[in-house]
């Protein structure tokens, strides 16, 4: 367990400069169909209805319409302060699940939008076999996901030997209900040493009772038990621990990624963030099906979450730093390297020191006030890999992504 280094905003010339954020889980595709599932379609509205939605919206991309909606969404990352996405990417193949030609066309998709825009990209091809633990076979509207062992670990050293200075190629076991236990094992055999891995985990209420039913135990201590899990590993959601699993998590070093928009938009529930930064486990966040494009707002929610259960204020706090906004921007910067295999430490947001939010800010309390204070956009400046990315707020292809996204939406949208 670590110490979490306290992080300081510098006060620059151009604003205040911080370190840049990694998201450790996005679903890129998701971005088209955000504010779509805010429709009663039964009163028992659910994640598993949500997710009937988001099949559809799936089944609609070709890699064209994903590299543009991609490109839109690498932009507002940027503009918003992300500098690395993990891409949990499992739309692989055409939707009668006949793979593309190339057969990573779709990786390809979002590589290129990656590039065009400058982010630092850790691309997680998923490996997703069943429809549930009982092993049945994918669904019609899964089947577009699906590999078998073999074939994923071609499309895995396919992606993995274009890795460079802003493309990282790790591992996503889409779920435990996606992944039998014997394919499990012979892709974590098949990977190198220091691939990263992604997994969602314990999400919901009923995928945690299935695994009791199914495995003997609770889907994070199953794979404690199961699994080799380190730092390397990144556990998606987490939000249904015992307490031994939050101890366990934490002694692991794996990193969990928090996604708070998302779950509160889902219904997922609520992560025990206090008993596990008292463990001192590691996390990040990320915007998973973005339904909010904003480390503000994840940071934020996070906080808040946790007030709303416990009646009490300043929850997320380190010993050592008694700030929420220093010690959530700490967390996050701590997990970073571990979770996204990028040493980014050069990347940084420069926030607008003249805005009325930050008027008279100092080091100690910029962070509160950013994450805490308003919703304008902050971020005036953004560098990735030595290139400034984002100027005045706005990324140089702003305006053609929007233009470009608009065109994808109408055909993604259209009957
Ligand atoms: C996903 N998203 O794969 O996009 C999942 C939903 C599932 C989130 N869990 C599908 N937020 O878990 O089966
Ligand atoms: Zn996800």
């Amino acid at each position: 367990m670590h110490d979490v280094p306290a992080i300081h905003a510098e006060r620059t010339s151009a604003g205040w400069r911080l370190p840049g954020i990694a998201n450790l889980h996005s679903h890129a595709f998701q971005r088209a169909m955000a504010g779509l599932a805010e429709v009663q379609t039964d009163p028992a509205d659910s994640f598993w209805t949500w997710r009937e939605t988001m099949y559809r919206m799936a089944g609609r991309f070709d890699p064209d319409t994903l590299r543009a909606v991609a490109t839109q969404l690498y932009v507002e990352m940027l503009e918003a302060g992300y500098t690395t996405v993990c891409e949990f990417h499992y739309v692989h193949h055409a939707p009668d699940g006949a793979p593309y030609a190339p057969a990573s066309a779709m990786a390809d998709a979002l590589i290129d939008a990656a590039r065009i825009t400058g982010i630092r990209l850790t691309l997680l091809p998923v490996l997703y076999m069943t429809g549930g633990f009982d092993g049945r076979p994918l669904g019609e509207r899964q089947r577009r996901f699906g590999h078998d062992v073999d074939g994923y670990l071609r499309l895995f050293a396919d992606l993995h030997a274009r890795r460079d200075d802003t493309l990282r190629v790790g591992c996503a076991l889409h779920s435990l209900r996606a992944v039998p236990v014997d394919a499990m094992h012979a892709v974590l055999d098949g990977l190198p040493d220091d691939a990263r891995l992604h997994i969602h985990i314990a999400e919901q209420v009923p995928e945690v009772d299935e695994c009791l039913a199914v495995r003997g135990g609770r889907p994070v201590a199953w794979l404690l038990d199961n699994a080799p899990v380190d730092a390397r590993w990144t556990l998606v959601h987490a939000t249904h621990l015992d307490a031994a699993e939050v101890a366990g998590i934490a002694r692991s070093g794996a990193t969990v990624a928090l996604c708070p928009t998302t779950e509160a938009n889902l219904g997922d529930g609520l992560f025990p963030l206090r008993e596990y930064l008292d463990a001192g486990g590691a996390w990040g966040i990320g915007s998973d099906s973005h339904i909010s494009v904003s480390p503000v707002e994840e940071l934020r929610w996070l906080e808040y979450g946790q007030r709303l259960v416990t009646q009490r204020r300043n929850i997320a706090v380190a010993a050592a730093t008694p700030s929420v906004g220093a010690t959530l921007f700490a967390g996050v910067q701590a997990s970073a390297a571990a979770s996204t295999g990028f040493d980014a430490a050069d990347d940084a947001v420069v926030l607008d020191a003249d805005a009325p939010l930050l008027a008279g800010a100092t080091k100690d309390d910029v962070l509160d006030r950013w994450l805490f204070a308003g919703n304008r956009p902050l971020a005036r400046e953004v560098h990735v890999a030595g290139r400034t990315v984002v100027t005045g707020g706005r990324h140089a292809l702003h305006a053609d992504a929007a233009r470009g996204y608009a065109h994808a939406m109408r055909a993604v949208l259209a009957d």
